[in-house]
């Protein structure tokens, strides 16, 4: 039987999964991108220093990923030493985006996959007061009625948190994370400029002085984020542990890991990084290559040719190109297929015992959950890893805000050589983001964009072999084909966003 979960909602952009199901079980599964875009045909031509504005149009989830990613490679192709301010900035406004972002993914995007809003939608009273609120609930859940209320419903069939308070609980926190989204966003923007595109943002640091009037906003906004992840968000997080503890072993993608490594510790270009870059295979981590990344389009829509790298990327798109199935092409690592975002972030610093904290996190919450730190390759090990990022991102920018050197440029001088080239390597909350440029002229002659989702929604390979998400719903089984809530629970602790991955 052949089902389309599309369009997948919940979700950025325009996503369809084709599954097969036979006897319950997920037989096969095709991720669908169904968009074009093509930001790196934009760019050709173009003043180099417009990559970083253009390129975060890619998105207005992760925008800052994208113009940190340019920044960085612009950075190698002009040879630039960034000042200690300058890669702090940079640091300051990419950590307050992941914040906003883990908080928008984990409430708005994937909540209301377990917890059960039925009865708490139906409330009418004006004062929202909790202890009416929680009472009313109670008694209309025992009266055993149903409810048809929008936005939230229809939704699909299967099994959600029946606890009313826990219930009442997260939908306050679903409506009060917006809350800190928008402050994790105003922080952002106190040395980007504005939120969700920044203007501030430049190769060699950010064009707003840290004056020490700055500093203090951006603190005080991102200790209300760390309360709210440590109050909240956490404990939200292991109360739909607790309910679903199958979940630590339901979606596996059956590959590798790959992280490129987030906020560095200096200015540097090989500075340390509060999250190690590195490709997990097994229990072995080993340096990222990114010669090793090529990307495959037999199954993707486009008529340039496959398996090139990133330095002889080419995009030629073509719509009715027989067997393809999806505008995403399939990137991969020496071959082999990777899985990237927060689990592949946290499982290849851990393997490498880079962070102590993270260290300490992991192993904290595997003990609590009954489970192997391995397990963080599954639904919940993905949102838990998202957690264990935002409290440990969240620590580390308040730290930075120490070190920032009040009242000194964070600027460098830019010379733009008439020749160069570099890539520019980071996390962004989805996962590894890789930018690359090379100049001709003075002017951009290739510009190249390795996408977190376009690894985690790729389509199959020249070998036939499924991408991450597709792997890790291939077997699942599921209660009712027709809907498939665990399937979508998969696809959802991805976080695909399909303008990103298209781009
Ligand atoms: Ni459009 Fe993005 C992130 C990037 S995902 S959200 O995070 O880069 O492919």
């Amino acid at each position: 039987m052949k089902i389309d979960l599309g369009p997948v909602t919940r979700l950025e952009g325009h996503l369809n999964v084709k599954t097969t199901i036979s006897d319950n079980v997920v037989e096969d599964a095709q991720c669908v991108g169904e968009m074009f875009r093509g930001f790196e045909v934009i760019l050709r031509g173009r003043d180099p220093l417009d990559a970083q504005q253009v390129t975060q149009r890619i998105c207005g989830v992760c925008p800052y990923a994208h113009a940190i990613a340019s920044s960085y490679a612009q950075e190698k192709a002009y040879n630039l030493a960034v000042p200690a301010n300058g890669r702090i900035l940079h640091n300051l406004i990419q950590g307050a985006n992941h914040l906003y972002d883990y908080l928008l993914h984990f409430y708005q995007l994937s909540a209301l996959d377990f917890v059960d809003v039925t009865a708490v939608l139906q409330y009418k009273g004006a004062d929202h007061d909790l202890v009416k609120v929680r009472e009313w609930v109670k008694a209309e859940l025992a009266s055993g009625k149903t409810y048809p209320a929008a936005p939230f419903l229809p939704r699909l069939s299967g099994k959600y948190v029946d606890d009313a308070e826990v219930n009442i609980g997260a939908l306050k926190h679903y409506l009060e994370a917006m809350e800190l989204q928008k402050k994790a966003n105003r922080a952002s923007a106190v040395f980007g400029g504005k939120f969700p595109h920044a203007t501030a943002i430049f190769p060699g640091g950010c064009s707003q002085t840290p004056e020490l009037d700055l500093i203090v906003t951006y603190q005080a906004l991102i200790e209300e984020v760390r309360d709210f992840i440590h109050q909240k968000y956490i404990p939200d997080l292991v109360t739909v542990a607790k309910v679903f503890p199958e979940y630590w072993h339901i979606g596996q993608s059956k590959g590798g890991f790959m992280s490129f490594g987030l906020l560095p510790l200096g200015p540097q270009p090989d500075s340390k990084q509060l999250f190690a870059p590195g490709i997990l295979s097994g229990a072995n981590v080993s340096p990222v290559d990114f010669g090793a990344i090529t990307e495959d389009v037999k199954y993707a829509r486009y008529s340039s040719p496959t398996g090139l790298t990133v330095r002889a990327g080419e995009l030629v798109p073509d719509p009715n190109k027989a067997a393809a199935y999806s505008w995403v092409k399939a990137p991969r690592y020496n071959g082999q297929m990777v899985e990237v975002g927060a689990a592949a972030r946290v499982l290849v610093d851990y393997h490498q015992g880079n962070n102590p904290q993270v260290k300490k996190l992991v192993d904290h919450f595997a003990t609590l959950a009954g489970i192997t730190p391995d397990k963080l390759n599954s639904v919940l090990g993905r949102h838990l890893s998202r957690a264990i990022c935002a409290a440990v991102i969240a620590d580390f920018v308040l730290e930075e805000c120490e070190r920032i050197e009040p009242g000194k440029p964070a600027g460098a001088e830019i010379r733009i050589p008439a020749t160069g080239e570099g890539y520019g390597a980071t996390e962004a909350s989805r996962g590894a983001l890789l930018h690359y440029i090379r100049l001709q002229d003075h002017k951009v002659e290739k510009y190249e964009c390795v996408v977190p989702t376009t690894w985690n929604c790729s389509p199959r390979d020249d070998k036939g072999n499924p991408g991450a998400l597709e792997s890790a719903l291939i077997g699942t089984r599921v209660e009712n084909p027709d809907e498939q809530i665990e399937s979508v629970r998969i696809v959802h602790s991805f976080d695909p966003c399909l303008a990103c991955a298209v781009h």
